[in-house]
């Protein structure tokens, strides 16, 4: 195959590539080191970011050492183990066992479960493979999990999945409105944006989320709503502007319907205050207030996330927030619009070239008329005709055995779907199971996949993602494919090719295909769609190459591409109108009962993405939240009889996890928060997937993963520690424990019902072959021992009695420098060898500045603000992703001296 991208950064020129993470899609500069590593820096001169990376943008290059990589195509053989095949032998038994699935039960048998992790050159050929050319409407993608609300939201009201605004507008906005959105965690570059605007212009903050996240830190208002009651809000805001009048009349009549019914809709499901205050749980006067400031500032901008996305009525919930700007006609214009901030890198792109099953491919859909004109363009010869099934009906049919072949590509839905114990019960059953990965192992794979396919990962894949705003970007790679790995498009069109279907995926590369793409959108459009990217339908590789981040629309002759739009209607519907909608009553799809009091709500931490597979890599990256955890008010910590530095276990109908627990003054009493994180792989006991419900809403298919009723109970083990060691440590069975990164190897917190003597036992064996410097306290329930060879650190195990879980700082600091610590018996006893004060958690990720001493700076006056931490520490002072928590700190500091 063709690899010919410039792997520049061999001339000492960095490589401008986009951050693999997050939709804000911020430009970095890469410059390889020449053995497989590169520096990462922000790129100045892209316009997301401006130079700016997050905590977790800043340590990409602590994800790209190649061991845990799959390198080579694998088969499972008959023992369920791997055997090493060429690509050939994979490749043609992919094609042989989908060819005889398709010839025995029909097209309709094949599905595809893609990411929005894929670049778009990748989605674009495996949708027109799925449904141009096996003919099956089956693909679908983990946005189905992630954007598919604000698709169907757009779609139904905008008619057409345009975000109409873009990131300026968050810095000339008066008002910023954050949704269900945690950005200070989530999109860290574009939540320091609007601090910016809010510091520098005086612009407003509000946030609206059950709990008080990092993002309400500094915020104007802050409102702690009932869970699922967002319509509810913005229902009661669209009369308040009708009853004050403050609507845009002329907006309104030229440029919408259905104002009229969806008025009368907003007054019966919100009559009056008083009625909202109780569907909302907020305070009227809160209500008031945001009501107010949000009808008096014409330049406001609506953000969301997930928080309305992950929702059994998301769709309505993002309804409910266009109609309050499209009745203002604060739509696409500077500082105002509603404004969805988008999860992965490239959710966008996909939504762009039709990945999700009920599109069919460039923003159109399965109506006559565009089935006919999609297969012209692509002289498909089973062009798929009808929507295809989401990704929960998908595995439900995998499940139920209509569907017999499945390929994953880029997510790990054993993970991340909901009733994910079921999903991998259901994935392992598949008669034909396909996954393209990066990782060798992750909780998917461990499902038992007929082959993996070893795809390129960020760093070496070659291609365009597309951002929050509308902005394609190129990831160029820095990095050459390591082993046998190829680019996912690579695979699927050789796929394809051995399907019969040579032709049609004859590309030379990643350019060829976009240029496909872009015409695609352009063909026989002539203004009636969004997505016009006309003017690259004949971009040749070397201006693909040289690509500037660019927002569509693009169409033929405005290369320059649009920042904003609808700001003079122009809506790609039937009249050029938006429609305005009834909506639901507000309602969650299960309610909590006796057995299941609390509604468990899930989602990010600062520092970690996803499933971990690449951010568990970095050493920096797991020291600021260490272990699965939850997050609990700490009214439920006493009501339940669990408290802090405990474990508890957390059930819901579907399944059951042992989390730790964290007190959480700004959790909601009722609805504990678990992030998502972590997996069979990191830890025994805390795949919240598994916990969470599938109950979708009806428009999107979007499932209701924040709120699913659950049970707490502690959970007490007799003995808690952390183990220490260069290449992994298995615990006593039946332990547990959390494994991360450590500078030089791994630790695991863990927690057993083993006694120092067990312990003593186990770490024994387990460190044979070291010299073992030991401390044991039976009565005290204390074990600690120090392992080293030839004059290395190799391993550390502490225990301790529960609840005084051994503090693991400095003995980490001693593993990272490696060497064999002077005195052995001070490290036993926990101190520094050195003297260095015990650091705490890890607060600044980029400069490992721990909790303690920052507290420090703070308790003896020496800093007064989050600014002197960071002259005085360093702290915040690179990514800033960790400011909120820094101020929080100091409000806390201020708040224990004023007691
Ligand atoms: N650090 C980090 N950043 C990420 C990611 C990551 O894994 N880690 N993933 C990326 C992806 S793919 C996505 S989709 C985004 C998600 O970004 P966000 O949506 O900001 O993150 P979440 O933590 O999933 O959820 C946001 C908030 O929704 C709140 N919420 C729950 N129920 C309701 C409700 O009924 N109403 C309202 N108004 N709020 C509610 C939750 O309390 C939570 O604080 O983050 C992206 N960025
Ligand atoms: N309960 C609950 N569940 C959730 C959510 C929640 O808030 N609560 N959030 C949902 C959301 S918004 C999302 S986006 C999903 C995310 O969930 P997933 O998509 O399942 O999570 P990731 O860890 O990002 O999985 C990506 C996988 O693809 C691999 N990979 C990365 N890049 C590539 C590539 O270029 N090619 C190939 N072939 N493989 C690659 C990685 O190694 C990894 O195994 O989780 C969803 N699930
Ligand atoms: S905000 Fe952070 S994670 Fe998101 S794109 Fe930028 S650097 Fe990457
Ligand atoms: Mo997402």
């Amino acid at each position: 195959m063709r690899h010919d991208a410039p792997l520049s950064g061999r001339s000492g020129q960095p490589v401008r590539t986009t951050c693999p993470y997050c939709g804000v899609g911020c430009g970095i500069l890469a410059r390889p080191d020449g053995k497989g590593g590169a520096a990462i820096a922000g790129d100045p001169a892209h316009p997301a970011n401006r130079g700016r990376l997050c905590s977790k943008g800043s340590a990409l290059g602590e994800t790209l050492a190649l061991g845990t990589r799959v390198l080579h195509p694998l088969k499972r053989n008959a023992r369920g183990a791997y055997d090493r095949v060429s690509w050939d032998e994979a490749l043609d038994a992919v094609a042989a066992g989908l060819k005889a699935i398709i010839a025995r039960d029909g097209p309709e048998a094949v599905a595809f479960y893609l990411s929005g992790q894929l670049l778009t050159e990748d989605y674009y050929v495996a949708n027109k493979l799925a449904k141009g050319f096996i003919g099956t409407p089956h693909v679908d993608t983990n946005s189905r999990l992630c954007m598919s609300s604000t698709v169907a939201g757009h779609r139904r009201v905008l008619g057409s999945d345009t975000v109409p605004g873009c990131y300026d507008d968050l810095d000339c906005a008066d008002l910023v409105v954050l949704v269900g959105s945690n950005a200070a965690w989530c999109h860290p570059v574009l939540f320091r944006r609007i601090q910016q605007n809010h510091t520098e212009r005086g612009a407003r903050v509000v946030v609206i989320d059950p709990r008080v996240t990092a993002s309400a830190e500094e915020a104007d208002l802050v409102l702690p709503l009932k869970p699922g009651s967002d319509s509810l809000l913005f229902a009661g805001l669209l009369i308040h502007l009708a009853d004050g009048g403050l609507l845009d009349e002329s907006y309104l009549a030229h440029h919408t319907s259905g104002f009229e019914e969806a008025l009368a809709n907003a007054r019966t499901l919100a009559p009056g205050l008083a009625t909202i205050a109780e569907g909302t749980g907020l305070p009227a006067a809160d209500i008031a207030a945001f009501y107010r400031l949000w009808a008096e500032t014409p330049a406001v901008v609506t953000a969301w996330s997930q928080g309305v996305n992950q929702s059994a009525q998301g769709t309505d919930k993002v309804a409910a927030i266009l109609h309050c700007h499209l009745a203002t006609g604060r739509i696409g214009r500077p500082g105002s619009g509603p404004f969805s901030l988008t999860g992965q890198p490239n959710a966008m792109g996909g939504r762009e070239v039709g990945g999700l099953a009920n599109m069919l491919a460039a923003h159109m859909g399965y109506s006559a008329g565009e089935i006919d004109r999609v297969r012209r363009f692509w002289k498909a010869p089973n062009i798929a005709r009808q929507e295809g099934l989401k990704a929960v009906d998908m595995i439900d049919a995998v499940a139920g055995g209509g569907i017999k072949a499945l390929w994953v590509m880029a997510t790990n839905p054993a993970v991340s779907l909901p009733r994910a114990d079921a999903v991998k019960a259901a994935l392992a059953e598949l008669e034909l199971f396909i996954v393209s990965e990066n990782v060798l192992s992750n909780d998917t794979l461990a499902a038992g996949p007929h082959y993996i396919l070893p795809a390129a990962a960020w760093g070496e894949k070659d291609g365009t993602v597309t951002n929050s705003e509308r902005r394609i970007s190129r990831q160029r790679p820095f990095l050459p494919l390591p082993g046998e790995v190829r680019p996912d498009w690579w695979i699927i069109c050789e796929v394809a090719r051995r399907l019969g279907f040579g032709e049609a995926f004859a590309y030379a590369g990643p350019a060829e295909i976009y240029a496909e793409h872009a015409a695609l959108t352009a063909f026989e459009n002539e203004g009636s769609r969004d997505l016009d990217l006309g003017a690259h339908a004949g971009l040749g590789r070397g201006d693909y190459d040289a690509l500037e981040p660019v927002q569509w629309p693009l169409p033929v002759g405005r290369p320059g591409g649009t920042a904003r739009l609808f700001a003079d209607g122009g809506f790609f519907a039937p009249g050029g109108r938006a429609t305005m909608r009834p909506l639901a009553v507000p309602a969650l799809a299960s309610q909590p009962d006796a057995e299941r009091p609390l509604l468990l709500n899930t989602g990010r931490i600062r520092d970690h993405w996803h499933t971990m597979t690449r951010t568990g890599l970095s050493a920096r990256l797991s020291a600021h939240i260490a272990e699965p955890v939850i997050f609990l008010h700490p009214r439920d910590a006493e009501r339940y009889g669990v408290s802090e530095g405990g474990f508890a276990r957390v059930a819901t109908e579907h399944g059951a996890a042992v989390l730790k627990v964290v007190l959480d003054e700004g959790a909601r009493p009722g609805a504990p928060f678990a992030p998502i994180h972590w997996s069979g792989e990191t830890a025994s006991d805390a795949r919240i997937g598994a916990l969470a419900q599938a109950a979708c809403d009806p428009f999107s298919g979007q499932p209701e993963l924040k709120a699913t009723p659950a049970a707490i109970a502690p959970v007490a083990y007799a003995s808690q520690g952390f183990v220490l060691s260069r290449d992994g440590f298995a615990l006593p069975p039946g332990s547990w424990w959390a494994r991360l990164a450590v500078e030089g190897g791994e630790g695991r917190l863990f927690a057993t019902d083993g006694g120092p003597e067990a312990l003593m036992a186990h770490a024994n064996a387990a460190f044979s072959g070291c010299e073992l410097t030991e401390m044991i306290d039976r009565a005290g329930g204390v074990y600690r021992c120090i392992a080293t060879r030839n004059g290395r650190l190799i391993g550390a195990l502490f225990l301790a009695p529960a609840g005084q879980a051994p503090i693991w700082e400095t003995v980490k600091a001693a593993f990272a420098a490696g060497r064999e610590p002077e005195n052995r018996l001070a490290l036993l006893a926990g101190r520094s060898p050195g003297g260095i004060a015990e650091a705490g958690p890890i607060v600044c990720a980029c400069f490992g500045v721990g909790l303690n001493a920052i507290r420090a700076a703070f308790a003896g006056g020496q800093a007064l603000s989050a600014e002197d931490i960071g002259r005085q520490l360093k702290a915040g002072t690179n990514c800033g992703s960790c400011l909120p928590e820094i101020r929080r700190i100091g409000a806390q500091s201020r708040a224990t001296e004023a007691a």
